[in-house]
């Protein structure tokens, strides 16, 4: 295993040490200006979400009214919807962890105690596995943690785990989903009566891919295995389903275990995968979860990396599909933080913020080969992966130009999509015309993530990791440690230092201390995860072989024929 980048960024972080003490005002007070203005964001959109649709699913900001869209949460044909559905008040669970962050205890009291006496589940509605996983049993669970955790106070009376139990009867509505002849689950459940006669039985990889952090948790705090075991099931069972280049595609079926679409990325339908292999080995510390990143992390900057951008690719041949840009793409340089890869998530960044500077706001799809927005994709609904993003890069570098970024996207989303009715999604980046509707993840995320960025004494305090919802979830050593050897074989990573981790970030927990195990491999200067530098310090050669990988585009170098190697192949 080698972790070089690790090595790297606590360089980063301790370079942000010896800076200008005037410049080091300045970013200060910006810091202290900003929090406000975001804070003041996520209080508009809050309390009209309050006043005008609670307890509803989401607001709409322009009629000030509501909308139970649970059941249309990844329903792009807006199948199967329900008639006497009255909303889960999704946006409040979504709310409660960024309410803490706040520092809103009262807030986040009252939204406990209505939640405790009144979400029911038992209600007949079809809804998508993966966004009910990430909203609410990600909301419940991080919310609960919350609450539990003696040093934020957050609940004055008394609080008797009624979250959890809210979690367990959700996670149990889920369970039926995976009872598949892959075990991968169906995309779709009821929550009264299970699996649907004749569902679908087509699945993306980022939704049957993606449910260990919550699901695994839940095991965790309840002491059930099943919620657990079955996610890492469905999860082993994609991974074997991998092709030799070590890419998925996008699409499968969950009963014939066939993949449906080749092509794939680092966007729609595979996005929160990748993210989730990464976090899940921070989260329980196992091994497996690394190996399989690694290699599923090595495969994604050789075939969809291109410079600062990611296209497609398929998954069997590893040839470019799909040259796009798009909006879900730019978490990507927060993952990369995570791993170490702060060189490249860097240039990504860039390349994402100069789209978000060229309209406004970043649109949901740019076709690259053509340098045009895609027809039908020209809306931004207030996404957070580029607010994202730039928190994790800021946390890494600690340079005061991602401060400028964080302020030129509250200005943007204050002066294009603020109503008086909360905030609106943007239709069309290209008129700014607006969309009557305030998804949830504005308050999970978007905010949350330009409120750390200017204040990050929550993240100071603990060890967090971020689920894809932004619900965080500290990392505990005891979950390390809990581990049922009936799950998994292999060894764990033990941590002795107590039951809450402290002191430092996830980011510096899991990614400083480690170092590169080849001694060969420690000695030389690495600039990138899949960077392999030349056999020779001053790169001459023979022969190819003594060529090795570039840091930057992640391609084969070659010996020319005076004997240096270099990229002499045109990208
Ligand atoms: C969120 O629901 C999650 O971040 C998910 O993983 C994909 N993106 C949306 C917000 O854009």
């Amino acid at each position: 295993m080698f972790r070089p980048k690790h090595v790297f960024i606590c360089f980063l972080i301790s370079f942000a040490f010896f800076i200008d003490p005037s410049s080091q005002h300045v970013d200060d007070v910006k810091k202290q200006q900003m929090r406000e203005k975001v804070r003041e964001m996520f209080y508009h959109a809050y309390d009209n979400y309050m006043t005008y649709a609670f307890p509803h699913d989401e607001l709409k900001p322009i009629t000030k009214s509501f909308t139970d869209s649970l059941s249309e949460l990844g329903n792009l044909k807006l199948e199967h919807l329900p008639t006497g559905y009255n909303g889960s008040a999704v946006t409040l669970v979504e709310s409660l962890s960024s309410l803490a962050i706040l520092g809103n205890k009262t807030e986040f009291e009252k939204g406990v105690l209505w939640l405790s006496e009144n979400l029911k589940f038992d209600v007949d509605v079809r809804v998508n596995l993966f966004e009910c996983n990430i909203r609410l049993l990600g909301g419940l669970i991080s919310a609960h943690l919350l609450a539990i955790d003696p040093t934020n106070r957050l609940i004055q009376g008394s609080y008797d785990n009624q979250l959890l139990r809210l979690a367990e009867d959700l996670g149990k509505r889920f369970l039926p989903a995976f009872e598949t002849p892959t075990r991968i689950p169906y995309a779709w459940i009821n929550f009264k009566k299970g699996v649907m006669e004749n569902e679908t039985t087509e699945t993306s990889t980022s939704g049957c891919g993606s449910l260990i952090l919550e699901m695994g948790a839940l095991s965790r705090l309840t002491g059930d295995p099943r919620f657990e075991s079955a996610a890492l099931r469905a999860l082993r069972q994609l991974w074997r389903m991998r092709s030799s280049l070590d890419l998925l595609g996008t699409t499968l079926d969950v009963v014939t275990g066939e993949w449906l679409e080749y092509s794939s990325g680092i966007g729609a339908g595979v996005d929160s995968f990748y993210e989730y292999l990464m976090k899940a080995y921070i989260l329980f510390g196992k091994e497996d979860y690394w190996q399989m990143f690694r290699s599923a992390y090595l495969a994604s900057q050789k075939y969809f990396r291109y410079g600062p951008w990611y296209h497609e690719a398929n998954m069997w041949s590893g040839k470019p599909t799909y040259w796009q840009l798009t909006s879900l793409q730019a978490f990507w340089p927060g993952l990369q933080v995570l791993v170490g890869d702060v060189a490249a998530a860097n240039s990504s960044h860039r390349e994402f913020f100069h789209a978000w500077e060229k309209f406004g706001v970043i649109p949901e799809r740019y076709l690259l080969d053509h340098q045009m927005i895609h027809p039908t994709e020209r809306y931004y609904p207030l996404r957070p992966e580029l607010a994202e993003s730039t928190f994790y890069l800021y946390q890494a570098t600690k340079d005061p130009w991602y401060l400028d970024v964080g302020e030129a996207m509250v200005k943007s989303l204050n002066r294009y999509t603020k109503v008086a009715g909360g905030f609106a999604s943007v239709r069309d980046v290209t008129t700014m015309q607006l969309e009557d509707h305030q998804h949830s993840f504005f308050l999970a995320e978007t905010c949350k993530y330009l409120y750390l960025l200017f204040d990050d004494s929550f993240v100071a305090k603990r060890n967090y990791i971020f689920t894809t919802e932004g619900h965080p979830i500290q990392v505990m050593s005891s979950w390390h440690e809990k581990l049922p050897e009936s799950y998994f074989s292999g060894n764990w990573t033990f941590s002795k230092s107590g039951e809450w981790e402290s002191g430092a970030s996830a980011l510096s927990m899991k990614v400083c201390p480690s170092v590169a195990p080849n001694s060969r491999l420690r000695e030389q200067h690495r600039e990138s995860v899949c960077h392999v530098p030349d056999q020779k310090i001053d790169h001459k050669c023979w022969s190819n072989r003594e060529c090795g990988v570039d840091a930057t585009t992640c391609r084969q170098r070659s010996c020319s024929e005076v004997g240096f190697c270099g990229l002499w192949n045109p990208l």
